[in-house]
């Protein structure tokens, strides 16, 4: 056999068994969510034709033409009675797009679709595109809101890395013929994390934002926004509130973000977010939730302190590692919530939970009390609880 049909056949064999694996929960959870063992989707997922030249004539060793180098961060929605995720594909270019894996299943059997969604651009070309947070609204369109990100012109001559990140949008009905919209006008330079809050507000659009004072640092600014804008075609948010602010020593010291679009529920929006704080090894990000009204979706009303899930084992290691990060969950009518999570911008995982969980967890997780003495002192009221129901 050629090296060619050799190596392409290995790799056909070797995907299929990937794409075909079942999934299963790890065996002993938190009783908040169920964590499954395998990751749902990997750059290994990426199928051999976006990668290889599939003619012997001019790749007789059947090498990679154009590699993937990770696939994370996915967007999620269920439709047609099917998961979709539209994931970050990260090349080994750097670049980052978007494409869409289909599954009869919530937590295996993802397989690519044959093409990566081709984004129409607006007049000022993304450089980069990535965290797509899909939302089902109720105007009738699926929206796609994503991070546009492009050189700062404002960069010193020299500085090559200095970038602003915006929020781009386009909207679709079924996944397939995406309409690009006017990105998201805001006061702030930079703006990532954001997401459209699936219902209307006093009649208009509602937008959860991240504003920034530079691309990677929150400077004096920070927090997850709210803003409402008229119209969506040319989206505007002119007054931008804080409804999730950051704080000294928790789990969003540094910055936070708001994760899909809330998930609505009797008691009101259970919100996942990620939280980012430093260490001496660099950043870490977790997920944490919080909930707000069910009438006025920028009132917090609850906000159970510390993380709710924190990158674990394998998912620490990765491109940018200590990283739990998620934009994407699917909440079924029957109360089943799969909440699609990344871990060091690598690869793709998911829990299983429900919203009676979820909403377990929100209202009756304590605050985070801000200081040690008070963390011992809940703490040990919890304990002498405890204690007094097993005398
Ligand atoms: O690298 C970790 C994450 O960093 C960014 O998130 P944030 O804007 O909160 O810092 C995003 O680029 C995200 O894609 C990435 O996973």
């Amino acid at each position: 056999m050629s090296k060619f049909n050799e190596r392409k056949q290995l790799l056909t064999e070797r995907i299929e068994a990937l794409v075909q694996r079942k999934n299963e929960p790890e065996t002993f959870g938190n009783g908040v969510f169920d964590r499954y063992v395998h990751p749902v989707l990997t750059a290994a997922h990426a199928p051999l034709i976006w990668k290889y030249d599939f003619n012997p004539e001019t790749n007789p060793f059947f090498m990679e033409r154009l590699g993937i180098h990770c696939v994370f961060n996915p967007g999620a929605i269920f439709l047609n009675g099917k998961f979709h995720l539209v994931a970050r594909v990260e090349g080994n270019d750097r670049k980052s797009f978007f494409a869409i894996a289909e599954s009869d299943s919530p937590v295996d059997g993802f397989r690519f679709w044959d093409h990566p969604i081709l984004l129409p651009e607006t007049s000022v070309p993304d450089v980069n595109v990535y965290d797509m947070r899909l939302v089902q609204h109720e105007d009738g369109w699926i929206y796609g809101l994503f991070c546009t990100e492009r050189k700062d012109p404002s960069a010193p001559k020299g500085d090559l890395s200095s970038a602003i990140a915006q929020c781009g949008i386009v909207r679709t009905k079924d996944l397939k013929q995406w309409e690009r919209l006017a990105d998201l006008k805001t006061a702030s330079n930079q703006q990532r994390n954001v997401v459209l809050h699936p219902e209307f507000v006093e009649g208009k659009y509602a937008f959860y934002t991240r504003p920034q004072d530079g691309f990677i640092d929150t400077g004096s600014g920070g927090g997850i926004g709210w803003g409402l804008s008229d119209t969506i075609e040319n989206a505007v948010v002119e007054r931008e509130i804080i409804i999730d602010e950051r704080h000294y020593h928790t789990i969003k010291e540094v910055k936070n973000g708001q994760g899909p679009a809330p998930i609505k529920t009797d008691k009101g929006w259970i919100h996942i977010a990620h939280g980012v704080r430093n260490t001496a090894a660099g950043l870490r990000y977790v997920l944490y939730a919080f909930l707000s009204d069910l009438h006025e979706p920028n009132k917090v009303t609850h906000r159970p302190g510390g993380h709710l899930l924190a990158p674990e084992g394998i998912e620490r290691v990765g491109d940018v590692s200590n990283v739990a990060f998620c934009n994407g969950v699917i909440a079924q009518d029957n109360g089943d919530v799969f909440i699609y999570y990344a871990s060091s911008d690598t690869r793709c995982h998911v829990a299983a939970t429900t919203v009676d969980q979820l909403l377990d967890y929100c209202l009756n997780t304590p605050e985070d009390p801000l200081r040690s003495h008070a963390c011992v002192e809940q703490r040990i009221a919890l304990i002498d609880r405890n204690l007094q129901l097993q005398s």
